[in-house]
């Protein structure tokens, strides 16, 4: 951009990228390897229902990420909700209030209510502080969520629940390859839940694993997933339909495959970003957990309108012009959204920090469909809006 804020593309000037940037962290298989995989299905004509390619998966999976069972779901969504069911949860589960909509909605689909916690300014994870003043004898577990895939703080959540007698699980959608200590995400707490939706480091298009080391609790989640149970019988309330399908295993395999190469794009990405945002005024990149090791797959930033000079849904509409698909991330809090804002209304007011951050945060493109350069022009435009701030303000007051 040059200083004439004029070529800003909101303003009347050509967008910065001929082409959109997809937010979504989005990373894919070549074709011929797809069309090898695929083949094998359609010979074998064996499409779903625990097939060999999601056995050979879950093994992977669960020697990849150091734990006893990987049970692949339909989705991680769904993988919750299977999982509150599983560990027969009754009453009230905390849950952050700054996360996304399916962490909260498993535990209403499991017939459950969520008592919604605050979270932490530094790092945005499940506030510590707060969640133990929450716990009384209607709550039965605590969810943590490993939010923009930096793990929460698993020490002191595991405390807390041991203190209380009650057990905590972790919603791990977005925690692929991260680790807390020398421990992969997927070993802690009772379960964790990890997502491998199109737009995650591991892309099954649609689909996800629950993970844990106690074989009762794997029985009882295979149980529930298969409609009509499987292997030995354990004792389960009812049935649903979570099971993985060969097209969404075979997708699957090959992104493990990528994993390596995609997680190296994800921190070079990252730092790359981090380096040139971190100089700018007014933005801020959350802090790490101590002990913890992200995947980086989600670049997430504050914007302060004092110190920025704008504030993040102005950036937001600034960049969408120039087809930089950023979004903020998550707005409203989920006390506020439907239909937890008039089922429970006594949160209102108690989650301050979320409240703060719905504001603020927002989320810029990453993955493989972003170079070097895209990252560096995206940063020189944001650094070029906050040097003109005050006259970009004052003429998007007037569009
Ligand atoms: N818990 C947490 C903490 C989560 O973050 C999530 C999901 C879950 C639980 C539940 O996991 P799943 O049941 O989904 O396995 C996206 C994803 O759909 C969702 O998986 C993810 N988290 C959430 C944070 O983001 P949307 O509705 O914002 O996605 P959408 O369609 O707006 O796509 C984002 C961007 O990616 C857009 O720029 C379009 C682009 N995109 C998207 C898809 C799907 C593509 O270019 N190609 C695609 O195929 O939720």
């Amino acid at each position: 951009m040059s200083n004439e804020v004029s070529s800003l593309a909101l303003l009347g000037g050509e967008p910065a990228f001929d082409r959109v940037l997809p937010v979504g962290q989005l990373n894919w298989p070549e074709w011929q390897d797809i069309e090898k995989t695929f083949h094998g299905i359609f010979d074998r004509r064996y499409y779903t229902n625990h097939g060999p390619l999601t056995e050979q998966l879950e093994d992977r999976l669960a020697r990849h990420l150091g734990v006893r069972h990987a049970l692949c779901m339909t989705n991680a969504t769904i993988g919750l909700m299977i999982a509150a069911v599983a560990l027969s949860l009754k009453g009230k589960v905390i849950v952050p209030g700054f996360t996304f909509v399916a962490s909260a909605q498993s535990i209403s689909w499991a017939g459950l209510e969520p008592v919604f916690c605050d979270v932490d300014a530094a790092t945005h994870q499940i506030s510590v502080k707060h969640v133990e003043s929450l716990i009384d004898d209607d709550v039965s577990a605590i969810m943590g969520v490993h939010l923009w895939g930096n793990p929460c703080d698993i020490t002191s959540l595991g405390q807390i629940a041991g203190r209380h007698g009650i057990p905590v699980y972790y919603d791990a959608a977005q925690a692929f390859g991260s680790s807390f200590g020398d421990r992969l995400v997927a070993g802690f707490g009772e379960l964790e839940v990890i997502s491998f939706h199109a737009t995650k480091v591991m892309n099954s298009m649609e689909g996800g694993c629950v993970c844990t080391d106690d074989d009762e609790l794997a029985a009882r989640l295979r149980n529930i997933r298969s409609s009509y149970g499987s292997g030995p019988p354990v004792p389960i309330p009812f049935t649903g339909n979570g099971r993985f399908s060969e097209a969404q295993a075979a997708m699957a395999l090959l992104s493990l495959d990528q994993f390596s190469a995609n997680d190296k794009r994800n921190h070079q990405n990252w730092h790359r970003y981090k380096d040139r945002l971190a100089q700018i005024e007014g933005l801020r990149i959350p802090d790490l957990v101590a002990g913890s090791h992200s995947n980086e797959q989600y670049v997430v930033f504050e914007v302060d309108e004092n110190g920025y000079g704008l504030d993040r849904d102005q950036l937001t509409r600034i960049l969408h012009a120039e087809n930089i698909n950023c979004r903020g991330y998550f707005t409203p809090g989920l006390h506020r959204s439907y239909p937890y804002a008039d089922w429970y209304p006594q949160y209102r007011y108690e989650l301050p920090v979320t409240d703060d951050l719905c504001q603020k945060v927002m989320q810029l493109p990453s993955g493989q469909s972003i170079s070097c350069s895209d990252i560096d022009q995206i940063c020189s435009l944001i650094l070029q809006v906050h040097h003109h701030a005050p006259e970009i303000r004052r003429r998007l007051r007037n569009t």
